[in-house]
């Protein structure tokens, strides 16, 4: 029996900020995902810190917590069967350079050789970080 997914998307200030949020939605919306939630907000540093704890420490972690308080973040929610890794693999690989084309951060991305990578796009890695995640975010869910 089809399991639905839910998953935890954000379009990252760099993709905001360069008008590509449309775009990124038009994708997911093509793959065939459901739209669940949308917000545009900019995430305060407490939102920030529970969202990356698994980063906390790392040398990336400061810069990448103020980068993404750094302006509006689309937050949102799709749902779809086995969404969580079909929403990666739209993504694309953490590093925009390395990322395939026809990826999100493959097409769309480049690295601007910054402390953090600045990669447009954000989704849940697994069931329970999408649950984790998604309580955070959309705690009215
Ligand atoms: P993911 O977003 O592909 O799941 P994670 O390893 O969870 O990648 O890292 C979270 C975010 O932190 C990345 O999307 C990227 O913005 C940033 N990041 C990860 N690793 C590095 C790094 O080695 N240098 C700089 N920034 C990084
Ligand atoms: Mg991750």
């Amino acid at each position: 029996m089809p399991e639905t997914q839910r998953s935890l998307v954000l379009v990252k200030p760099d993709g905001v900020a360069r008008g590509l949020t449309g775009e990124i939605l038009r994708r997911i919306e093509a793959k065939g995902y459901t739209l669940v939630a949308l917000d545009l907000l900019v995430p305060t540093r407490e939102v920030l810190a529970a969202h990356y704890e698994e980063h906390q420490g790392k040398a990336f972690f400061e810069p990448l917590v103020s980068f993404m308080g750094s302006g509006p973040v689309a937050a949102l929610v799709i749902e779809g069967h086995r969404a969580i890794e079909g929403f990666r693999s739209l993504a694309g690989a953490t590093e925009p350079t390395l990322a395939a084309p026809g990826t999100i951060r493959g097409d769309l991305g480049r690295d601007w050789g910054l402390s953090v990578q600045q990669n447009l796009v954000h989704g849940s890695d697994g069931v329970e970080s999408a649950a984790r995640e998604i309580a955070l975010w959309f705690p009215a869910l």
